[in-house]
């Protein structure tokens, strides 16, 4: 009997490969010249899309596979796919959570410590020889008893708020929803960022969230402040914080988001009071693996008996 076809959009591990390629007949879009040509041709046949959180199934490539039954996300974020347009064709859309909490809460503890603790200045210090030429280098700040902000208090947000625990933090939290948690709840996130040392971004991107830290709320979060953002960088105003920077208005920024990325505005490269990432969140080898095997074994099961494992909330009842 003949596999059914898959379309592979972005990349995926060998192992994820292996396994893939004993169940499906594998398209990769990548290898192709013009992907929209080939689905003109093709499209029909394809039963399964697999991708991942950043390069999402394009509307032009939804239109093309009218026999569609399931798309599964390398990802927990599926901003890119437009989830109620697979709903409505009836295609139920997968994503990986869970298995990424510790590791992405790991970059922002890291990022929020780079911060804090001046590592790459430093670090510089020792290499420019700096050390040796001007003495010790200047005194940081401390990471312990920091009250800090957690935008958006979901899975990864709570494992955040865990890993900072043993520096004695006092977390608070801003949510559309009131949580049921000891941490203060804030309805108005420019009023929380007020009151905090450290902002920490880790909702959904998309429209609900679109720079929903604006000029306003990095201006509450002041001089002393610093902004870390390890959710998408549509959820931060560049712009307004870059001006915040360079002027002062804002201390300091850590970043593994951008809102062009892989393109990363040249003002924000020469900024000293950054430490910036390239979308490195969950990317180690232990939690990718987790996420592969969830991307393949939520496809694996809808072919076996038409259910997947984790799917998308706007999926949860198909
Ligand atoms: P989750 O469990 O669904 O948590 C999302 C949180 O955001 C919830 O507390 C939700 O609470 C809040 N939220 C949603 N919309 C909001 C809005 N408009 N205003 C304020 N709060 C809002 O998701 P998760 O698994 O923790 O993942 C969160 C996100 O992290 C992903 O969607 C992805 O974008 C990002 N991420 C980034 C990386 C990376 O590599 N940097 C890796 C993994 C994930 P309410 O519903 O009460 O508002
Ligand atoms: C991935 C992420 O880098 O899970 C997410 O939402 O942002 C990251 O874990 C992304 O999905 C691309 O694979």
């Amino acid at each position: 009997m003949s596999k059914p076809d898959l379309f592979l959009i972005g990349g995926a591990t060998e192992v994820m490969l292996e396994r893939l390629g004993a169940a499906f007949t594998i398209h990769k879009a990548k290898e192709m010249d013009d992907p929209v040509a080939w689905l003109a041709t093709h499209g029909d046949k394809i039963t399964y899309v697999a991708t991942n959180g950043h390069d999402g199934v394009k509307p032009a490539y939804m239109a093309a596979l009218p026999n569609l039954k399931a798309i599964s996300c390398y990802g927990v974020g599926y901003d890119a796919i437009d989830t109620n347009a697979a709903r409505a064709k009836g295609v139920v859309v997968t994503h990986t959570p869970n298995v990424l909490n510790a590791e992405v809460a790991t970059t922002a503890v890291m990022l929020m410590m780079a911060c804090y603790r001046e590592l790459l200045r430093d670090d510089a210090w020792v290499r420019s020889g700096d050390w040796e030429a001007k003495g010790n280098a200047p005194l940081t700040r401390s990471m312990d008893g920091q009250t800090v902000g957690i935008l958006g208090l979901g899975r990864i947000g709570q494992a955040i708020a865990d890993k900072l625990a043993p520096f004695d933090t006092t977390i608070v939290y801003h949510s559309r929803s009131k949580k049921d948690v000891a941490y203060r709840y804030y309805d108005n996130l420019a009023e929380m960022a007020r009151d905090v040392d450290a902002l920490i971004c880790i909702t959904p991107g998309g429209p609900s969230t679109n720079k929903i830290v604006n000029r306003e709320a990095i201006d509450s979060l002041g001089p002393q402040g610093t902004l870390i953002n390890v959710s998408r960088g549509s959820v931060v105003d560049e712009t307004a914080m870059i001006a915040a920077l360079q002027e002062g208005r804002l201390g300091w920024a850590g970043l593994d988001v951008f809102e062009a990325e892989p393109k990363v505005p040249e003002a924000l490269r020469k900024l000293p009071n950054v430490v910036l990432l390239p979308h490195v969140g969950s990317a180690t080898v232990e939690t990718r693996a987790a996420m592969g095997a969830l991307t393949v074994d939520n496809l694996l099961q809808h072919l076996k008996d038409g259910t997947v494992l984790t799917p998308v909330p706007e999926c949860a009842d198909m």
